[in-house]
């Protein structure tokens, strides 16, 4: 019906490239299926990033999990990565995972993206809420995987029923013009979403698909009173120039007339710099395309080892590799795997470097502990204090 994969499809190694089918076929008529370790790393950042988020390891381990004595260390789902760092190191036959590459880049590209322009936005907002809007922007068949990026990444919440369920959240949204516009007055739609939807869901006024914002807002708050939490504003960038002018109207025609309490939620394009311009008057962000739309980042793989001996093709450096952080002021070292870690190399904070890989598999063993979607959220945000945008 829809153009998408099947998980057993993934699973079988259709979604590889033609050439690494081409290659296994190749290296059993050779005889040859060494022992590798492949390392993932990440090769460049978008312009302007400093660092990204992981995500799309539950996936791979899932997949990898049914591929007998193969082993994987890599740096959890949520941790803060940074430029040419290895993210993962596979050992296995090469025959037995090869095949998968594709696969393996593709789970990680687009998810640690999405990941990390949400965690972008969430720090740009400081204490605002980010939601995520951006469904509409992406294949439905992978809604789920790009709002558990999203949250992953620090978003306060998503907006469709199954991706919002698979991570244990309640769905998020205010109303579409649709409504507005069939039920021919802003007021009119306000008042019935006020009549028909259960209680607990907060009234939250679209108030830009007929008049000037500012007067639908009064409008909107004198009808609704104390029932509306709030208001969000979606302007067209044909009505835009200052959208931050717009919101300042707003917020003053609404607190003199008492309504300070009904919060201002922006969305429409919104990006983390408009976060940055806006977050001192705006309550909250929808944020859309910017964030489920976000540039995939560029992870490749490459073999490190074959049967133990270090090779590595130009531009790469040979040998399966660990990134060890200091616990104190988050300096990073990039060292070969069965090296020792040491005082932190900052020469200031006397700090100690820890492993920031896990074993994730060991022969063909999981031992990963797959953290739900709300833990892992906890863990990045508790990395922003050493990150900036
Ligand atoms: C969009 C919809 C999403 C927002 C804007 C995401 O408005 O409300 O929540 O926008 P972004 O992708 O530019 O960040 P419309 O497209 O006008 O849709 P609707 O009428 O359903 O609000």
């Amino acid at each position: 019906m829809f153009h998408i994969a099947e998980e057993d499809d993934i699973k079988k190694g259709k979604l590889t490239d033609i050439y690494f089918e081409r290659t296994k076929k190749i290296l059993k008529a050779s005889g040859k299926n060494p022992v590798v370790k492949a390392e993932i790393f990440l090769k460049s950042l978008p312009a302007g990033y400093d660092w990204g988020i992981l995500s799309g390891v539950e996936e791979i381990i899932k997949l990898l999990s049914s591929v007998n004595k193969l082993s994987v260390r890599c740096m959890p789902e949520g941790t803060v990565f940074k430029e040419f760092q290895p993210v993962m190191v596979i050992e296995g036959r090469y025959l037995d995972f090869g095949i998968y590459e594709t696969s393996i880049l593709g789970f990680l590209c687009q998810a640690s993206g999405i990941a990390t322009k949400a965690a972008r936005c969430r720090i740009a907002a400081g204490d605002k809420q980010v939601y995520s809007f951006g469904a509409r922007r992406v294949h439905p068949a992978i809604t789920p995987m790009v709002e558990r990026s999203a949250f992953i990444g620090g978003v306060d919440g998503v907006s469709t029923t199954l991706g919002a369920e698979l991570i244990n959240q309640k769905p998020v949204g205010t109303m579409p013009h649709a409504l507005i516009l069939i039920m021919g007055d802003t007021v009119e739609a306000t008042r019935a979403f006020n009549e028909v939807i259960e209680p607990k869901i907060k009234r939250i006024s679209l108030i830009d698909t007929f008049n000037d914002e500012k007067f639908e807002a009064i409008r909107v708050a004198e009808s609704l009173g104390d029932k509306l939490f709030g208001i969000r504003l979606d302007t067209p960038s044909s009505r835009r120039g200052s959208f931050k002018k717009i919101l300042e109207e707003v917020r003053w025609e609404l607190d003199i007339r008492g309504y300070d309490k009904i919060k201002l939620i922006v969305s429409g394009g919104i990006n983390e710099e408009d976060i940055l311009e806006l977050k001192d008057i705006a309550d909250s962000f929808g944020v859309g395309t910017a964030i489920s739309g976000a540039r995939v980042l560029d992870f490749s793989m490459d073999i490190v080892e074959i049967e133990g001996r270090k090779i590595s093709k130009r531009g790469k450096m040979s040998g399966a590799k660990k990134v060890i952080r200091c616990s104190k002021c988050f300096n990073d070292r990039v060292i070969l795997e069965n090296e020792k870690a040491s005082g932190c190399r900052c020469g200031k904070c006397g700090g100690v470097y820890k492993d920031i890989f896990v074993e994730a598999v060991r022969e063909g063993r999981v031992l990963y502990s797959y953290p739900t979607a709300s833990e892992i959220r906890h863990r990045v945000i508790g990395q922003f204090k050493y990150l900036e945008i």
